[in-house]
């Protein structure tokens, strides 16, 4: 039996963030798979695992443990699989990168798409994306990150903060160019630290499986059809 089951949808998106922690702790995870989550998600509150109203869920076997809301499972990955940092302020700083990765990934598709991406609202939110994008870079700058070498909040041991950071920015500007191109201009050393991470041998073997599992979707739905719209070459 695998260490743990993950209830997320057949996408990278929200929940690549989890399969990305348990990869690089080089734990094993079934995925429920689509069915199984809507399934799931139909029920009512006392036949869920944990109470959600959508995934990422992980169930952790061995401590029989259920968990949704992504930065909460990420946060009891990080201190199971002993990937946070020592002090408390640093922990802190961890989730606040933790919740900001999750904020992205809702502006970037409107809040799970309850408006669709048009030209113009895409040209509108592209000085906000930016603004994101340097909040990781200044977080990078102050903590002694460079181009060549570091960790995004210091310290001489990759965590948390390094893998969602790598795992928000890798997928997305992997799956749009357009995006890549702001990045490298905009946040040259986070993504020289996104590159140094995805290069991992377990990353770089999950994204290698994304791609051949998910193919070139991100977010799915029609929310990414609009997104692909106004990102077109
Ligand atoms: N705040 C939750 C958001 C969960 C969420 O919105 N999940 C999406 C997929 S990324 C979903 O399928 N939601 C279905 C719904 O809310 O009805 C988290 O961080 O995990």
């Amino acid at each position: 039996m695998s260490d743990y089951t993950l209830y997320y949808w057949s996408v990278p998106f929200r929940g690549q963030f989890v399969r990305a922690v348990l990869a690089h702790a080089g734990k094993t995870w079934d995925e429920a798979g689509d069915d199984a989550i809507a399934k799931l998600m139909k029920g009512p509150a006392k036949k869920m695992p944990v109470p959600f109203m959508g995934p990422p869920l992980l169930i952790d076997h061995e401590k029989d443990f259920a968990i949704a809301e992504m930065p909460a499972i990420v946060l009891y990955l990080g201190e199971t699989l002993d990937l946070m940092p020592a002090t408390p302020e640093l922990r802190a700083l961890t989730m606040k990168i933790v919740n900001d990765a999750n904020d992205v990934i809702d502006e970037i598709t409107l809040q799970g798409g309850m408006q669709m991406w048009t030209e113009k609202r895409w040209e509108e939110f592209v000085p906000r994306l930016k603004k994101w994008m340097s909040f990781w870079e200044e977080t990078g700058h102050r903590h002694g990150l460079t181009k060549d070498a570091g960790f995004l909040i210091g310290g001489d041991a990759l965590g948390i903060a390094d893998i969602v950071t790598a795992t928000l920015w890798g997928t997305m500007t992997d799956r749009f160019k357009k995006i890549d191109t702001v990045f490298k201009r905009t946040a040259p050393m986070t993504a020289a630290l996104t590159q140094r991470v995805a290069e991992l041998p377990a990353l770089a073997a999950l994204t290698a499986k994304a791609r051949e599992d998910y193919g070139d979707a991100y977010c799915g739905g029609q929310i990414e059809k609009s997104l692909r719209m106004v990102l077109k070459d």
